[in-house]
């Protein structure tokens, strides 16, 4: 993906580029309220992004540009950051993978699902079986999500558009900077690099009639600098890099944390992204692989990931501290 450009007015190209969502306000005040009553009880909270970004070519959309992203990295980490005690705001792509209904993709859970006498004359929910081959893990899953429910440890906030993206990633930060050190970013989301402008975008669908289609897009803000110096600047911030040729890739890494001087870069590469990384820091490079012995018994490298990360944070936190 392209470089980082530091622009110093992110703010004003914001408000004047990019449709402010309507309930954007609305959702700021949840989420510093779920961050004031987590940091309260004595558990720290994360805001994972994930997903990837809807970039529209006409103000009524028909067509729009949009990424790879499926969104499992987000959620199977905002699980492992609820097993590791944290509080998770998980801002993710609407429709994009969700924490622990991603177990059961597709048509996977009604397929595992049997009325019993198998021609559901009843209907009865009660009468409800489960194909324990197809779904062998359901129980445990189950028992998971309704703790995090009860507990209130997860707040989904959903985007489609960069626009919302960027709108609610700035709220977000600035609802958890009231936390300080106890909040981290993890910000695994895969946002677009470019956009048209609102004053640039036709308002109709474009018109095959007219030919081949040239497009101009701008560089996107990158919102990493204001989050990191102004909305949230004693929060841990974790960000992604990535890139489908492993040369440059550390490279890259090191170059984003050295402008934005926030705590680590996760990199990856596209193809191998689910069972090799690097977290890179100002003084470390860890790189987490998986074994075939982890795949067998169904490791995923996120567990990894979170883990490495969360002690980060307790030393970051200690370090404030003393
Ligand atoms: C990532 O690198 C994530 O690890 C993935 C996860 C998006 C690859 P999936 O959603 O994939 O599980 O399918 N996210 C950040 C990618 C990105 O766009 N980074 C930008 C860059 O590299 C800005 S930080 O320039």
């Amino acid at each position: 993906m392209a470089e980082p450009r530091v622009s110093s007015s992110i703010d004003g190209t914001l408000a004047e580029e990019f449709a402010v969502p309507s309930h954007v306000e609305e959702v700021k005040e949840k989420m510093a309220a779920f961050a004031g009553l987590h940091a309260a009880a004595g558990r720290r909270v994360v805001l994972v992004t994930s997903g990837g970004t809807k970039v529209p070519l006409e103000s009524r959309t028909v067509r729009f540009l949009d990424n790879f992203s499926s969104g499992r990295r987000g959620a199977a980490s905002a699980e492992y950051f609820m097993d590791s005690g944290y509080a998770v705001v998980f801002l993710h792509r609407h429709r994009s993978l969700y924490p622990y209904a991603r177990m059961f993709p597709g048509t996977d859970l009604l397929d595992g699902l049997r009325l019993r006498g198998g021609d559901g004359a009843a209907g009865d929910p009660a009468d409800v079986l489960v194909d324990r081959r197809l779904l062998p893990n359901v129980g445990k899953v189950l028992r998971r999500y309704q703790e995090v429910k009860d507990g209130k440890l997860l707040l989904p906030v959903e985007f489609s558009t960069l626009s919302e993206y960027l709108h609610l990633l700035k709220a977000a930060a600035q609802a958890l900077s009231t936390i300080g050190a106890t909040a981290m970013f993890y910000l695994a989301a895969a946002v677009s690099d470019f956009y048209i402008p609102a004053s640039e975008m036709p308002e109709h669908k474009i018109q095959s009639s007219n030919g081949p289609l040239q497009l101009s897009m701008k560089m996107v803000p990158k919102i990493l600098s204001p989050l990191v110096k102004d909305w949230a600047p004693q929060a841990f911030v974790t960000s992604f890099k990535l890139e489908t040729d492993a040369a440059i890739l550390l490279e890259r890494a090191r170059r984003a944390l050295d402008t934005y001087r926030h705590q680590a870069v996760v990199a990856n590469v596209l193809d191998s992204r689910r069972g090799h990384v690097v977290v890179v820091t100002p003084g470390s490079q860890a790189e987490l692989l998986l074994s075939d012995d982890d795949v067998k018994n169904q490791v995923e490298i996120e567990q990894r990931i979170v883990s490495n990360l969360t002690s980060a944070h307790d030393r970051f936190i200690s370090g404030q501290a003393g």
